[in-house]
């Protein structure tokens, strides 16, 4: 079967996923970003911003942005590199990952031009497997170096979350972890929390971060889990109120539903020899009770019990 592209009112093409269960996802060919990810119930999961801009070279504020060949400005580029503001292509070859079904899987690419070779002299081949399927959205990040000389990167996929009260949200799994603050410096702190609660502005770069992460939306009872392999390192980021007002394409009260939990190679950059390729692997899946928070009894939860 066809993949299904539309041309949305921006003329940016965009690739409808679907599956069985009724879920759906959203891909722009611009920035290779996941802008919709719906359940069977229509509920959007992911956050884009009430002022984002959907307009080349802008990057689109919300969705899934995927920032490479840097993320932070842990290198001279621009902060979160140019992937997220370049146009991929459908890929035709993604070898060696077995054929995608054209209608809950998509593969895109981006390749290095003569235009990217000025800002950053590497040649490069990036892919992304984009799969969705009940209660799960797969992204599958590849990096090939087919330049003649070695070269390194850091990368994030930067995952703008839907919350219902970011003052209700709490994420677990990242309790005694080192970070890098960026609030303050960059200086490097360790989680003393047995979870990250918000009533402000939280800029964190945790490190070596455990492969599984929750995101519990108190009030929608609803789990987020972040599964995650080959990206170490984990951003958790909300603007709260004055940064939101500061930032041109961010509503000013858009910082209430919404938060940002990355997956991220930052603190030991990725470096590949010619024709090397590095491999990610993140999942956000759905879990639709809070019990995984640790707060409520499982038996409560799932028999009812008062
Ligand atoms: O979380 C890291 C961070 O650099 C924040 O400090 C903030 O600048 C955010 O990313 C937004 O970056 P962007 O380039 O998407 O506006």
């Amino acid at each position: 079967m066809p993949l299904n592209i539309v041309h949305d009112a921006d003329g940016l093409s965009k690739i409808i996923l679907t599956e069985a269960g009724g879920s759906t996802a959203e891909v722009l060919l611009y920035g290779g970003q996941v802008v919709s990810w719906k359940n069977e119930r229509r509920e959007e999961l992911l956050f884009m911003s009430s002022k984002a801009i959907w307009k080349p070279p802008k990057a689109i504020r919300g969705g899934i942005p995927v920032c490479f060949p840097q993320f932070a400005n842990f290198g001279t580029l621009e902060q979160h590199g140019f992937a997220r503001n370049r146009l991929w292509s459908i890929d035709s070859s993604p070898s060696p990952l077995l054929p995608a079904n054209s209608q809950s899987c998509v593969d895109i690419i981006l390749k290095s031009t003569e235009e990217d070779l000025k800002t950053w002299p590497r040649s490069f081949e990036l892919r992304l497997r984009i799969s969705l399927s009940a209660g799960k959205l797969t992204l599958i990040p590849r990096v090939r170096n087919t330049d003649s000389k070695a070269f390194s990167f850091t990368f994030a996929l930067r995952n703008y979350l839907s919350v219902s009260d970011i003052s209700e949200v709490r994420v677990e799994d990242l309790e005694t972890l080192d970070y890098f603050d960026n609030l303050k410096d960059r200086e490097r702190f360790t989680e003393q929390e047995d979870a990250i609660t918000f009533d402000g502005e939280v800029d964190r770069v945790y490190l070596s971060t455990p492969t599984k992460i929750a995101i519990i939306d108190h009030e929608k009872k609803r789990t987020l889990v972040l599964r995650k392999e080959g990206l170490p390192d984990a951003v958790v980021w909300n603007p709260w109120d004055k940064k939101a007002k500061a930032l041109p394409d961010f509503g000013d009260e858009d910082y209430k539903s919404m938060l940002c939990v990355d997956s991220v190679i930052v603190e030991n950059p990725i470096v590949l020899k010619p024709s090397e390729e590095w491999t990610g692997r993140q999942e956000l899946s759905i879990v639709s009770s809070s019990y995984c928070s640790g707060q409520l009894d499982p038996r409560k939860v799932l028999f009812g019990l008062s």
